[in-house]
């Protein structure tokens, strides 16, 4: 029959298995060995039944309290080996979010897409929103809806690369400039309207200054009282916010457009500033835009009325003012895929153009 002296071997037994126990299974099974039904403490516990009272009485609680301290130790060495396990996962899946991103990022926004991107912040802010098209247009489109007569040279004026004719003797044509998404804009919704149209644009032309694809940015206001003051208030904002200055000096010279009547050239005050220019300050003239009010007759060719309606509308090229901002100098590297030029012009993907912390 069991004894005190039985007990504490029994004990001290145990907890040294659990201490030395190597994983889980080890554990579970010395729990088994340990308080299982026919575990060695169960076994001690079915002796009871022989004992005298007296016996029982001091046996009894020594039994339970085996019982209880082996539980608990067991209990407790599972917790430290999940704890262990615990740490050695997170100690191999540690990261350092303080380290540069790998692999280090090489591409780089082309400076058209920036200046894209920051027209597209600089117009949102004042309430325009971005409209685009196709780049294959019909004639109406590109040319009657905006007040080219046809046959009139001014037509000849804008180098248009002709598709194949089509059965019907019709021709399409790359657009010549974004002004049919305006059409296509001003045809499909009800004023009031307020866009900008960035996006490529195709004529025949290819010297130092001229390729046969380019980018346009054109914006349109159609609404009931429309006029010029506000299409001049527009084009300064947007160039004091595009060039980051607060100083805008402008002056409007009258031009002739077929779709704007009036209509003007903007130019700006600047000086040189190595490659790029410096907006605002120095005493010479630059033309940077054309504008006008659109012409009544665009207007009637939407399927608005020119009485009802009046709206202003301007056009610049955006490989121009990347020239201007930014300062590559030649116009035919912007689409010469050359990555060593893209290196020194791009622009960073993470950091996005934005009002708040600056557009570039
Ligand atoms: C509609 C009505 C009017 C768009 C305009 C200009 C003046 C302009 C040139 C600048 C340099 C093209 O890239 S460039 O060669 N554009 O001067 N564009 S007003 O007027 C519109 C457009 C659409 C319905």
């Amino acid at each position: 029959m069991a004894g005190a002296s039985d007990i504490e071997a029994l004990k001290s037994e145990l907890l040294a298995a659990v201490d030395g126990a190597g994983d889980e299974a080890a554990l579970e099974g010395l729990r088994v060995e340990a308080l299982g039904k026919k575990g060695k403490i169960s076994l001690m516990m079915r002796s009871l039944g022989q004992m005298s009272p007296e016996e029982r009485q001091v046996m009894g609680p020594a039994l339970n309290g085996l019982k209880d301290t082996i539980g608990e130790a067991i209990t407790a060495k599972k917790a430290a080996m999940e704890d262990a396990a615990l740490d050695a996962r997170l100690a191999t899946e540690r990261a350092d979010v303080s380290l540069p991103i790998r692999p280090e990022p090489r591409g780089k926004l082309h400076p058209v897409t920036q200046v894209m991107e920051e027209l597209a912040v600089i117009f949102s802010d004042m309430g325009f929103t971005v409209a685009e098209g196709p780049d294959v247009e019909d004639d109406f489109h590109n040319f009657t809806a905006l007040n080219f007569p046809e046959g009139h040279p001014a037509r000849d004026t804008h180098d248009t690369f002709f598709m194949k004719p089509r059965e019907d003797g019709s021709q399409m044509v790359l657009r010549t400039h974004t002004s049919p998404v305006q059409i296509r804009t001003m045809m499909s919704e009800t004023p009031p309207i307020r866009i900008i149209a960035p996006g490529r644009v195709y004529r025949c032309d290819w010297d130092q200054t001229h390729t046969p694809m380019f980018h346009q940015v054109e914006g349109l206001v159609i609404d009931k009282g429309a006029h010029m003051g506000h299409l001049k208030g527009v084009l300064m904002d947007f160039l004091a916010a595009f060039f980051e200055t607060d100083t805008v000096e402008a002056r409007f010279r009258p031009h002739h457009f077929p779709f704007t009547e009036p209509s003007a050239e903007m130019d700006v005050k600047y000086s040189r500033v190595g490659e790029a220019v410096k907006i605002g300050e120095g005493d010479s003239w630059m033309e940077i835009l054309g504008c006008g009010m659109v012409h009544p007759n665009v207007i009637k060719s939407c399927g608005l009325d020119p009485d009802e309606y009046q709206g202003f509308a301007w056009g610049m090229g955006v490989d121009r003012l990347a020239m201007l901002k930014y300062g590559a100098p030649d116009l035919r590297d912007y689409f010469a895929n050359d990555t060593r030029w893209l290196a020194h012009y791009g622009f960073s993907p993470l950091l996005q153009a934005n009002l708040a912390t600056g557009l570039s």
